[in-house]
């Protein structure tokens, strides 16, 4: 129902209702929307075993995934979560192994269909890690570091030195250690956990659980927000579509503009007439200056922002300008010079070259009127990502 508001306003040109659609939705109405985490690391980290143990269940359980030190998963394998609503468990295969190597790793797996990530790492914070954390901020998602196999550093360590052996202050040598890694990919607060699989009741483990609990409306809104710009990158596309059939007519007229037999004033005209359309252009997706500047302060950002990823023909004056010169103004000046040659043959065959050349512009301008709208909204919905992280 949400959606389908959020929808209506995108085609309407709404941009400020449609981002306060989404603004104003409780948290709780996202409690019906399902969640995917990828579980994701180096290979034998222990991601199967950390999904077994957030399932409750021990290697070789009925339904446990399938643990051990031969690396022999090729395939995502996905588990429900037994208490979180709507929440799947993606068992990845491990990054760097002979068959998903670090480089292609993120593109063979199509990182891109996961909503959130768990990185599962049982050593020291690596390059694997940090590639993977870069890439999951590009991707504008959100992730957990989750380090396994605390139960062998503690053990290590209390065997090498047992007289100042001092679990906590080890735990969060650790956990330091990984927030450093983390922290310098440019990630403001890093959630790391250290926890043994084997001990799902020691360490971070029952932290992690309640993290992701507690958290689990927000991580679905954010993936709903995720999930927006493909929606109105669809909405505006139809819209698009649907005002194709009406630029014949706006060519014709001002084609027919063009024809007025005194040159300056047929100029000015179809200047005028160009431009009066692109602005409604502009207005009609919402990214007239107005529009901009009301969503701008919706999203809480300068307006220069959203501005900054039109790449369109832009709305000023001189732009229309410009491309009048580049396509209509040739076909006027056919127009004028076969005037006085042919009269009759001449004005048919340069209508016909201007009304074909208006056409292909106006259609250009369409394009990429919509295209702006798509990435304006897309700014404005990171810009909300955001501000709510
Ligand atoms: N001591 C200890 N061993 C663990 C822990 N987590 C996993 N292991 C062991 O580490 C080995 C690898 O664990 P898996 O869960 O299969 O690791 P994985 O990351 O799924 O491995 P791949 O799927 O091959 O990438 C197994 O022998 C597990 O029993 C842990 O927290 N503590
Ligand atoms: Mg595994």
């Amino acid at each position: 129902m949400a959606l389908d508001e959020f929808k209506a306003a995108v085609y309407e040109g709404r941009l400020t209702d449609a981002i306060s659609n989404v603004q104003q939705r409780p948290l709780e109405s996202f409690n019906s929307h399902t969640l995917s985490i990828a579980i994701t690391g180096e290979s034998g980290s222990g991601k199967s075993s950390l999904i077994n143990a957030m399932r409750g269940l021990c290697a070789g359980d009925e339904g446990a995934a399938e643990t051990g030190m031969l690396d022999t998963m090729r395939e995502p394998m996905v588990y429900p979560d037994p208490i979180l609503p709507g929440v799947t468990l993606w068992d990845l295969p491990g990054v760097g192994t002979f068959y998903f190597p670090l480089d292609t790793y993120c593109e063979r797996l199509n990182l891109s269909q996961y909503e959130f990530f768990i990185i599962v790492g049982s050593q020291r914070f690596r390059s694997d890690h940090a590639r993977l954390v870069r890439e999951i901020q590009r991707m504008g998602k959100r992730f957990y570091f989750v380090r396994s196999k605390a139960d062998v550093d503690l053990d290590a360590s209390r065997r090498q030195r047992s007289s100042s052996y001092n679990q906590e202050r080890i735990l969060q040598q650790i956990r330091e250690d990984c927030r450093r890694g983390v922290a310098a990919e440019g990630v403001g607060h890093p959630q790391v956990f250290v926890v043994s699989n084997r001990e799902p009741n020691c360490y971070d483990f029952p932290l992690l659980r309640q993290t992701l609990q507690t958290e689990l409306p927000s991580l679905k809104r954010h993936a709903f927000l995720l999930s927006l710009p493909a929606v109105a990158s669809r909405i505006v596309n139809q819209k698009k579509a649907d005002l194709k059939g009406e630029i014949w007519k706006t060519a014709l007229f001002l084609c027919l503009l063009a024809a007025i037999p005194v040159p300056g004033i047929a100029f000015l005209c179809t200047f005028f007439g160009f431009r009066k359309h692109l602005f409604q252009h502009y207005s009609s997706f919402g990214v007239d200056d107005r529009s901009l500047s009301a969503l701008a302060h919706q999203v809480g950002e300068p307006v220069r922002e959203l501005t900054a990823v039109m790449t369109s023909l832009g709305t000023t004056p001189m732009m229309a300008l410009k491309l009048l010169l580049d396509s209509v103004g040739a076909a006027m000046m056919v127009a004028e010079y076969s005037w006085k040659r042919l009269p009759v043959f001449g004005a048919m065959v340069s209508g016909g070259v201007a009304l074909v050349t208006t056409y292909f512009m106006l259609r250009k301008c369409l394009a990429s009127v919509a295209d702006d709208t798509q990435r304006v909204l897309s700014k404005a919905l990171e810009a909300e990502r955001e501000n709510t992280v």
